[in-house]
């Protein structure tokens, strides 16, 4: 084929490849490929460029939610925010500590993402998710989706929440505090050592 089409290919599989998505919630907008606008760009502290008024917004449960991403890279760090309020650009409640250390290309469910004790919100209160995703140099991406909690709000479950073969994650132990899951583990056991680390985390938070 001609050097032009070949360098067209390349390009667009690199598109295709790099970088992440947000699947559920349903993200502000796509960023990713061909689908995405111009002005976005994942590299783009806090979401990508994505303005949060777009209107997709997911009704999620007021003691937390499922989290699908779409991940691209061979492992990332994961780091997942919160910010409440309306067109939040303000992600101050992180919602992953520890963060999470995902291993292979595929989609990762969490099926719970446990919030912080305490969080001022209830039925109707809108917010924003961020996920950030870092790499071995330091370089970080950037996507949000915009939730509303609702007191009717279920977690996925079944096929809704699954996990692609080969792709994991654990919590990340940092500074000799244990957390459970700290080393990478298959699939389930790996997304149940998460919530289990937070919810410890949880635990030990109200105990001090
Ligand atoms: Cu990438």
């Amino acid at each position: 084929m001609a050097l032009t089409t070949a360098l067209a290919l390349l390009a667009s599989a690199q598109v295709a490849t790099a970088h992440f998505g947000i699947e559920y919630p349903t993200w502000r907008d796509n960023t990713l490929g061909s689908a995405s606008t111009s002005n976005y760009s994942q590299w783009e502290y806090p979401c990508a460029g994505v303005p949060g008024d777009l209107g997709n917004v997911t009704d999620w449960p007021l003691d937390g939610g499922s989290l699908v991403l779409d991940l691209h890279h061979e492992w990332t760090y994961i780091f997942v925010n919160l910010g409440l309020g309306e067109n939040v650009a303000n992600f101050n409640y992180s919602l992953t500590d520890p963060f999470l250390n995902s291993t292979g290309n595929g989609t990762l469910c969490i099926p719970k993402v446990t919030l912080p004790a305490n969080l001022p919100i209830q039925d109707g209160s809108l917010a924003s998710i961020q996920v950030v995703t870092l790499g071995e140099k330091g370089q970080s991406l950037y996507n949000c989706a915009d939730i509303r909690f609702r007191q009717n709000a279920t977690v996925l479950s079944g096929d809704a929440c699954k996990t692609s073969e080969g792709v994991s994650a654990a919590a990340i132990e940092i500074g000799g505090t244990k957390t459970a899951g700290s080393t990478v583990v298959g699939v389930n056991v790996g997304v149940l050592a998460i919530v289990a680390a937070l919810t410890g985390l949880f635990v030990f938070g109200l105990s001090v």
